[in-house]
């Protein structure tokens, strides 16, 4: 759909479409792409692949954790996860607007019959830990599924999540007898913007998934990290999805490229999200979101005509957007400057005017 206008170059050969759906957009840096095509490779469903064996190590040390598996994507590493901690018919507690209650297809309750109880989140995506500890079933009620893990993410919708709750939420969960898992797709991101080390924010959970392929920068993959016996089982589940890559370390080598050059930089994503919502508020109409605990992400809600003008507007700017109406999210990534961003604001300052 998008394909023709996000491959537009202008006459130096650089992008001149604007891609703000997500930080999954980006393309491989020279220096990434020559880092892979250099890498030592082997037969990783052998386990003799270097550089995924140098990744995986890398991340499960970064993180705190005693093992950690590449895995294709995010979505694959959250179901490992999944899989790995519940049986059938166990229940999931997890968050209505978390990326696996709501954008993963379902994955956990279609294939591994995993029962996912959604909770409401706070304002910045948060749960607490007095709902979990409310949502925890008796086990010696036969009448309820057996709760079995709490299932967290961070950063969420761009923003970072409260530590201290979640620690909170980990206690409780494991009072009871629960792991937890925390979708950290952008952990990284949390980590650069709270100052917070990734292994700090890595501690509470038993499990947790980093996605390469987002701000990082790299072209494909996810690691899922923790204890030595569970990276045992999830490897044999990831075989069973069909997710045993062979010579996959030339994409392990753009994810060790990515985590020695592009972690300091997401603060220069974070910079430019909040000089667009900045800019973006400065609009006659327009009230764009950019919290405390924001990252790299902008929403805008808007009418359905502004809706439209904006569309246009942005359009007719070269900038691709994401979100549904009402919602616009705007995601800033290694591939947008603060150059673009004043192209943006000046765009839409040019559809609605500057507020008055
Ligand atoms: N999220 C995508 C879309 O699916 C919404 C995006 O553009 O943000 N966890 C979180 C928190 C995510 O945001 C995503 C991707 C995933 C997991 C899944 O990662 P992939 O796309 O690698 O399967």
């Amino acid at each position: 759909m998008y394909g023709d206008m996000a491959s537009q170059k202008d006459t130096q050969g650089r992008n001149s479409v604007i891609d703000l759906r997500s930080d999954t957009v980006t393309r491989p840096v020279p220096a990434m792409r020559a880092a892979m095509a250099e890498a030592e490779v082997g037969d990783d469903v052998y386990g003799e692949d270097p550089s995924v064996a140098a990744l995986e190590k890398r991340v499960a040390s970064l993180l705190g954790k005693e093992a950690a598996l590449f895995v294709p994507s995010g979505t694959q590493s959250n179901l490992l996860a999944l899989l790995t901690h519940c049986a059938r018919g166990e229940e999931i507690i997890t968050g209505r607007e978390y990326h696996v209650c709501k954008y993963e297809a379902g994955g956990s309750s279609a294939l591994g019959g995993a029962i996912l109880t959604p909770l409401d989140g706070d304002a910045n995506g948060g749960l607490t830990a007095q709902a979990v500890a409310a949502a925890i079933k008796d086990p010696d009620d036969i009448h309820f599924p057996l709760s079995r893990l709490v299932s967290l993410e961070n950063t969420w919708n761009g923003r970072v999540q409260d530590q201290a709750e979640i620690v909170r939420i980990a206690e409780v969960a494991r009072e009871n007898g629960l792991a937890v898992h925390l979708d950290g797709a952008r952990l990284m991101n949390a980590s650069v913007a709270s100052g917070l080390a990734p292994a700090d924010l890595a501690a509470p959970f038993d499990t947790v998934s980093l996605c390469l392929s987002k701000g990082l920068g790299a072209p494909v993959g996810s690691v899922l990290s923790g204890p030595v016996d569970f990276i045992h089982r999830a490897r044999r589940i990831r075989k069973m999805l069909g997710g045993g890559m062979r010579q996959a370390g030339i994409l392990a080598a753009g994810g060790l490229y990515a985590l020695d050059h592009h972690v300091e930089r997401l603060a220069e994503d974070h910079a430019n999200a909040r000089a667009l919502a900045e800019g973006l508020s400065g609009i006659e109409g327009l009230e764009a979101d950019y919290p405390e605990t924001g990252t790299n992400m902008v929403f805008l809600r808007l009418s359905p005509d502004r809706f439209g003008a904006f569309k246009a507007a942005m359009t007719e700017a070269g900038v691709l957007m994401g979100g549904r109406a009402p919602l616009i999210r705007l995601v800033t990534h290694l591939d947008v400057s603060a150059n673009d961003v004043g192209r943006i604001v000046e765009a839409a300052a040019g559809a609605f005017g500057a507020r008055r």
